[in-house]
């Protein structure tokens, strides 16, 4: 009989034979192996004392916290689909999540009780949970008296286990359905090239709500019977407490500019350190140079995304080769990439295409949009990334993937996606507002920063900083433009497209 391809099941094939270890570290306490069968064990017999059907939803926007992650593995324990949700989103983004996903669960931090009650009602979520950061709130109490003894489910490999919205190039979010075989193939692959062992000790400081944090770094240690200590953000002051300890630690681009702009982060600082791994944003060449310098350590930068998880990775074990700073490395083992022009040939290396990928981890298609998951698709079952890059070129070996730039309209800031046209939406029906267009343009910190250019209405008296607290209410932070441009019009070519390039070069 085949092995149950339930995705904790096979994470905690990698747990340690002892048990009372610790797995998780935090200021305020630490976690056991045990610790994590028992209380997701808990948990996962709360949800499954729901008697839900089997694929129903929870959704997840709380604080990041060691029961957030249990509350994740009970969720894949409990054979139901885990959703988290970015805790900056606003009640107007979170309406739209639970309208379209229609979970059975939603569990948010006591703070938001109120409007997320609302929300839950009018869209008819019936389960309603607290759970803050701190570990309390009527997810704890109703855990109290559940059995911390859980049989994980059974579970096929192509049975869902999440469902992770990213934004469309339209303004409206899609879900990204991804199985349990898609989460621990790809899980399996990264402990293997990224030589994980139960030695390790990973820093954990990123956001649990999306690939990065939540699938590539605790997955990570998780399977590799390895320590995390759990941070509940980038805190510089707390990572140069905790990098001489660590081995292993994740960040996108930003994490590593803060770090090098402490004048005491350096060799010292990582002297246990074993790998740097960057990732969901272009790393610049400068960073990875001045961190090399700096430290002696070489970043390993890698490339995924909400649909595929993690498709390619300069090389860890140097045997196989180097880490090439503005590359992406080889493929992962098992996963194919190919760069194509636009009628879907192949490309010679060293030439500019559409990167396409397939591979058991990458996903079966977007929740309840069969038609956007046809076109994302080719006939012959590649994915479409959106992203644009090349093989080779410039002295690179011909089997390293270059990341270029995107045929979607896609800001990345601070590793956080946002799409322009939700934006320019919302901004566009603001009185006084005739029409807008949404860019980034270059910043040292976040990588770029969101920028609106907008033409107000004849007459109409527009205020940038009132314009700015106004898309706060319904926006999250990470989305609203640092700043606003006012023009009397927008440039645009003969066919009367915005010229997003040439504003991007005018704002830059
Ligand atoms: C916060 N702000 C941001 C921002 N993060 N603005 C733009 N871009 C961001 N990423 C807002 C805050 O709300 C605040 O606004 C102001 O900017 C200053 O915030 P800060 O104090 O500097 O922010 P901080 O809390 O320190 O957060 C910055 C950060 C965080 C870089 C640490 O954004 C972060 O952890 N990013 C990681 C994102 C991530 O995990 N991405 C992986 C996606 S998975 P105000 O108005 O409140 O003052 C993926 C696939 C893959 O892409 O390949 O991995
Ligand atoms: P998301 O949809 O949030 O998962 O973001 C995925 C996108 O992030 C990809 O399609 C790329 O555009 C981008 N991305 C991820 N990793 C890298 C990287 N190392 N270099 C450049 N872009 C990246």
């Amino acid at each position: 009989m085949e092995g149950n391809a339930n995705l904790y099941a096979v994470l905690a094939e990698g747990f340690p034979a002892d048990r009372r270890q610790v797995a998780i570290e935090t200021p305020e306490r630490n976690y056991s192996w045990q610790d994590i069968d028992a209380l997701s064990g808990k948990l996962a017999s709360l949800l499954q004392g729901l008697s839900l059907p089997a694929g129903s939803r929870v959704a997840v926007q709380v604080q990041k916290s060691p029961m957030a992650l249990m509350l994740y593995l009970a969720t894949l324990r409990a054979g139901l689909v885990y959703l988290p949700l970015n805790t900056a989103y606003k009640a107007a983004e979170v309406e739209y999540f639970l309208t379209d996903a229609e979970p059975a669960v939603i569990v948010c931090d006591s703070q938001n009780l109120s409007w997320v009650s609302e929300l839950a009602t009018k869209t008819g979520t019936p389960h309603v949970y607290t759970l803050d950061a701190n570990g309390t709130g009527s997810l704890a109490d109703a855990m109290a008296a559940a059995d911390p003894v859980f049989e994980t489910v059974s579970s096929r490999p192509d049975d869902l286990a999440a469902i992770l919205y990213t934004s469309g190039t339209t303004g409206r979010s899609k879900g990204a359905m991804l199985s349990h075989e898609n989460l621990a193939s790809n899980a399996q692959v990264l402990n293997d090239y990224w030589g994980w062992s139960s030695n390790d000790v990973l820093l954990h400081m990123l956001p649990i709500f999306h690939v990065h944090g939540l699938f590539v770094a605790s997955h990570g240690a998780l399977l590799a019977g390895a320590k995390m200590i759990w941070l509940p953000k980038l805190d510089v002051e707390q990572a140069l407490e905790h990098l001489p300890r660590s081995t292993v630690m994740m960040g996108v681009p930003t994490y590593y500019v803060r770090l090098l702009a402490d004048p005491r982060f350096g060799r010292e600082t990582c002297r246990n350190m074993r790998l740097f791994i960057s990732g969901s944003a272009p790393l610049l060449s400068e960073t990875f140079n001045e961190f090399k310098e700096r430290t002696g350590h070489t970043i390993l930068e890698r490339y995924g995304m909400s649909e595929t998880i993690m498709l390619t990775s300069n090389p860890c074990d140097p045997a196989m080769g180097e880490r090439l700073a503005g590359t992406v490395g080889r493929p992962l083992p098992g996963v194919s990439v190919r760069v194509v022009d636009d009628e879907g040939k192949g490309v010679p290396t060293g030439t500019i295409g559409n990167v396409q990928v397939r591979g058991p981890n990458v996903f079966s298609g977007y929740w309840r949009m069969p038609e956007k998951t046809r076109e994302e698709f080719t006939a012959d079952g590649w994915f479409r990334t959106g992203d644009l890059g090349h093989f080779g070129g410039d002295g690179v070996p011909d089997d390293y993937l270059t990341i270029v730039g995107r045929s979607k309209d896609l800001i990345i800031s601070g590793g956080y996606n946002v799409y322009p046209k939700e934006i320019e939406e919302v901004i566009d029906a603001m009185p006084g507002v005739n029409e807008s267009a949404v860019i980034g343009v270059p910043d040292p910190d976040f990588g770029e920063a969101v920028v609106a250019v907008v033409v107000p209405r004849e007459g109409a008296d527009l205020d940038a900083d009132a314009m700015i607290a106004s898309l706060k209410e319904s926006l999250a932070n990470f989305k609203v433009p640092k700043r606003i441009h006012f023009v009397p019009e927008l440039i645009r070519n003969t066919m009367g497209k915005v010229q997003k390039n040439a504003l991007r070069e005018q704002y830059k």
